[in-house]
């Protein structure tokens, strides 16, 4: 039996079409998610959309359309985002489901029954964008005569009754978990803002609504609708089906293994979920990882700077793995991340069509001309060649070490440079002088050059999925030794197999500007 890996993105607000912030999370999650398939974990990955709430009642109605329209449209976008991007998700959720309705008043049973659930009447500061509740320090009225929450949206003063969920009392079992599961929050500097928050005094949270309807209902009184949040972190669970049945098909999964998120929704995610799921007495999730944001430029994206990037626009431009991995490679994750299409390009061109493109199509053209089309013999080894094999088949301790900790970036770079290491070596050996003075030699130069291809382009998989495709078609390496079992000896080309000349998986990449001008 396989150990199982549950991993999960946030799951967006449909309220408009998918941006790069929501493309970057999922193409991330997804690269955790193919690195542990490929390492033998039986994994669970789940995206979705989070249709409830306030913000989406508001938006529907200035467009003059239901939260249903709204919601099935966008909802759709986010699918059609994730065909794009290449997201191996094996479920998509959606939280008007049914299955989802039934998990989220499965939980509000289970609080009340622990006692942490009563109604009193609620007074306070309610940002709509957010779908957050501020206390008054938090907020502040500035020059245009708005008062604005601490993430710089409007604020509006409401007053209802309410249902409470009893936050206060999880403010010392959070800090324990905190302290006993180190890994709980990451990064450190998230973890630490968390604990700060929690050590400064939890109040009860109100959790219902009456004065929209668009959301789950209360149990047993439907003028409530459950606090959008509430609904939205249950998501979780409703997919493995745990709450209904501990031993169904997908119940294994339950708890997730890490909740990949952005940075603004730490508190929900590290605050209020696991003290939901202590209330009902279910597993937390081992982690919540929070990635930074990105930023165009530099600059925060937003609609009335009008820097808002189609993440559909960029992969046209630039080719889906180029972009995929311009984002994994460049922002450091857990930080926030600058683009902007100079870098874009710069990226591409040094790493993938000089880089690794340029090693195999100069590496393989050249055992296709001078080995009679076919992966030549590996004479005895140098202690050059002994060098550059260890150097390949270190790399997969050190990217499980890496994506272990969530740093994809740091993975992607040890690849990389074995990448560099391996075009010195072959600069150094000079395979194209020995064709003369000593084909054995440069057989076995060939041959190890072609083994590092392999495995890089093995390492790459997670991180652009159909290029690495391309590149072990060109070492000829079958679909069903592509996994990280036949990563370093277990797995070495075998002499003899026939290669076709190869095709350039990585072109160069020329801005339309230059190509008008040549
Ligand atoms: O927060 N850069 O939905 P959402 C990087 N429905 N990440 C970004 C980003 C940016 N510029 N902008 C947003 C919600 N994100 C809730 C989540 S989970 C139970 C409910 C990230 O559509 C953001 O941090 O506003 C979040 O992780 C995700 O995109 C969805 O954001």
């Amino acid at each position: 039996m396989k150990d199982t890996f549950y991993i999960t993105t946030a799951i967006s607000y449909p309220n408009g079409k998918p941006h790069i912030g929501h493309a970057y999370e999922l193409i991330a999650t997804d690269a955790m998610a193919r690195f542990q398939r490929l390492d033998g974990r039986d994994v669970f990955f789940l995206t979705g959309t989070d249709e409830h709430g306030q913000k989406m009642q508001q938006t529907a109605r200035a467009e003059g359309i239901t939260p249903e329209t709204l919601a099935e449209r966008n909802s759709n976008e986010f699918r059609a985002m994730g065909k794009l991007l290449n997201a191996s998700n094996d479920d998509f959720i959606r939280t008007t489901e049914k299955r989802h309705h039934e998990t989220v008043q499965e939980v509000w049973r289970r609080m009340a029954a622990n006692g942490d659930i009563y109604k009193d009447s609620y007074a306070g500061w309610y940002s709509v964008r957010d779908e957050a509740y501020y206390q008054e320090e938090e907020t502040e009225v500035r020059a245009d005569g708005v008062r604005y929450g601490p993430q710089g949206t409007p604020v509006e003063w409401v007053e209802e009754e309410s249902y409470f969920f009893r936050l206060s009392a999880y403010a010392e079992p959070l800090l324990r978990h905190y302290e006993e599961n180190p890994d709980f929050i990451g990064p450190a500097e998230r973890r630490n803002e968390v604990i700060s928050f929690v050590k400064s005094g939890l109040k009860d949270l109100s959790i219902s609504r009456t004065t929209f309807d668009w959301g789950i209902k209360v149990p047993d009184d439907p003028k409530h609708v459950m606090y959008v949040w509430v609904d939205a972190l249950t998501n979780y669970i409703t997919a493995t089906g745990y709450v209904e049945d501990v031993n169904g098909p997908r119940a294994k999964y339950w708890p997730a293994d890490i909740h990949v998120i952005g940075k603004d929704i730490i508190r929900f995610h590290a605050v209020y979920w696991p003290a939901f799921l202590m209330s009902a007495k279910l597993p937390l999730p081992k982690r919540v990882y929070a990635h930074g944001f990105l930023l165009n430029k530099g600059e925060k994206m937003s609609k009335s700077l009008g820097n808002v990037v189609d993440p559909v626009n960029l992969v046209n431009h630039f080719g889906l793995d180029q972009v995929r991995y311009f984002f994994l490679r460049e922002v450091s994750f857990g930080h926030d991340g600058s683009y902007s299409e100079e870098a874009i390009a710069t990226r591409i061109n040094a790493d993938l069509a000089n880089g690794i493109g340029n090693l195999a199509s100069r590496s393989l053209s050249m055992i296709v001309k001078n080995c009679d089309g076919k992966i030549p013999e590996c004479g005895e080894l140098t202690d050059a060649d002994r060098e550059m094999l260890a150097s390949a088949d270190g790399l997969i301790e050190i990217c499980r070490e890496e994506m272990n900790r969530q740093a994809i970036h740091k993975a992607v770079t040890a690849i990389i440079a074995v990448v560099s290491e391996a075009d010195r070596y072959f600069a150094g050996q000079e395979p194209w002088a020995l064709k003369k003075t000593d084909p054995k030699r440069m057989a076995t130069v060939l041959y190890v050059t072609a083994e590092v291809v392999r495995q890089i382009a093995i390492l790459l998989q997670p991180i652009v999925p159909d290029s690495a495709a391309k590149l072990l078609d060109l070492v000829a390496v079958p679909q069903d030794a592509r996994d990280f079992a036949r990563l370093g000896a277990a797995g070495r080309l075998a002499a003899g197999t026939p290669l076709e000349a190869p095709k350039p998986v990585f072109p160069r990449y020329v801005a339309p500007e230059e190509t008008a001008k040549a």
